[in-house]
Parts: C-alpha cells; structure tokens; sequence
C-alpha cells in the first residue's frame, strides 16, 4: 500500500530555476565577473545536478574570463548565490506550482508521510517553502533529506534512499515527485516508483522509466502526455 509521497524540489514543487539564475547572474556582476547566464547557457549547464558542481563544469570547460580567480573563490561565489537566491524568494520571485500544495494538503489528511529528496541544500528548501507556504509549512512534511546531506548527488539514488530510511517506509509503499530525467533516475535507483512533471527547464528530457508524465499536478488542461492520442479525454 502506498505509505509515502517524496517530492524533489527544485521544478517540482516551484519553477525555481529561473530565481537561481538570476540569482547566479547578481552574484557573478558582484563578484566582478563577466558573466551572464542566458536561458540557453543555463538549460546546458543544468545537466550539471547541484549549482556548485554546475559552476566548476562551466569554469573548467567553457574557460570563461576570470576561471582562475572564480576557481578559488568557487565556495563564497556559491554562498553569495544562495543568499541572493533566499531574498529573492522573501521577496516572492517564486510560487508553488499548480496542485503542489492542495495535493501536499490532501496527502496529509490521507495520513500519507511526505518527504523531500532534494539537490539543493536544507537552507534554500527552508526559505522556499516558508515563503511560500508559511511557517507552518514543517506541519506538512515528516522529512527532508538534502543535497548537502547525501555523498552523491542524483542521479545516484543517495538522497532518495536517505529520505526513505528518514520517512521509515521501503521504497515499494513509495512515490515520487520529479521534473528532471536525473531526479527521475535517482528515485528509480532508489527502488521508487515516480511521477514527473517536466519543467521549463526540462521538458526536453527523456522519461522513460516514469510512472506517468503530466504536464502539472493541478486541473488537468490537458490530457496526460501517457494517454494523449489514446482517445481519453
Ligand atoms: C536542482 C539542482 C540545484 C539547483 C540549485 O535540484 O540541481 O542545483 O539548480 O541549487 P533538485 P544549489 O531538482 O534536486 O531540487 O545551488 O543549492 O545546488
């Protein structure tokens, strides 16, 4: 039976991506960098999982001006990003995607234990969901397992397995939330079943293995991509 919703974070609960690239692009002008991610740049460099591992590979191998001076400050350049990125989302850059917090709610009163498997650190989970759900927010969730807490970063299944060991159910009573092929492959590694939402970042990716692939978790506009041209609907 079905004990456990996990949920990645970072396009699946909210279209985040855009807030840390702007957030990546107000540091690196702080930092004295040359340096603007566009669209384009960022959908390649998100394959990279993790924003610091995402740094080093665009310093390494795009060789960008100032590598060098970037390479030994790779730490404070990724702190200042986070800083900037939880002011944004204060200030409301961000909203959870549709269905995320009804479906959270509902889960709750179905006595369902929900946890997070994310890539980003515990801080910036912290500062999206109290601003946008509230402080209450730490009554919706049993546990969250972070990117700064698993050794390997998806699409290992670490995060996955240490959220499920923290959520007390095996991976079969299982499922998880995900936009990303990688998030996608870390939970299947896991043993976890997995729904996707791909995301604006991600919608040009590969899902096989998944559970079922929709467009958002709120009102269907739109049939779900398994079944479009299956006459539903
Ligand atoms: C997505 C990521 C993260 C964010 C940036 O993680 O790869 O790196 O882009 O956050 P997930 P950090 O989808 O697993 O939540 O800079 O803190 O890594």
């Amino acid at each position: 039976a079905l004990e456990a919703l996990i949920f990645d974070v970072d396009g699946t609960l909210a279209e985040t991506e855009e807030t840390h690239r702007r957030a990546l692009n107000d540091t690196f002008a702080s930092f004295g960098l040359p340096w603007d991610w566009d669209r384009a740049t960022y959908r390649r460099l998100l394959r990279i999982m993790g924003g610091k591992e995402r740094l080093l590979h665009f310093i390494e191998f795009d060789g960008p001006e100032g590598a060098d001076r970037a390479f030994d400050r790779l730490d404070e350049i990724h702190a200042a990003k986070n800083v900037r990125y939880a002011e944004l989302v204060r200030d409301g850059a961000v909203t959870l995607r549709p269905g995320v917090e009804r479906l959270l709610r509902e889960a709750r009163g179905e006595a369902l234990r929900i946890g997070i498997a994310t890539t980003t650190s515990r801080r910036n989970v912290e500062a999206l969901l109290t601003a946008t759900i509230g402080d209450d927010w730490r009554d919706l969730f049993d546990a969250i397992a972070a990117g700064d807490e698993a050794p390997a970063k998806k699409p290992a299944p670490d995060v996955y397995l240490l959220a499920l060991e923290r959520l007390r159910v095996p991976p079969s009573a299982a499922i998880a939330f995900e936009d990303t092929s990688h998030g996608l492959r870390s939970a299947r590694a896991a043993g976890v079943r997995c729904l996707v939402t791909p995301s604006e970042y991600s919608d040009d990716q590969n899902f096989a293995g998944a559970a079922a692939v929709f467009d958002q978790l709120g009102e269907p506009t739109a049939p779900a991509r398994h079944l479009a041209g299956a006459g539903a609907g």
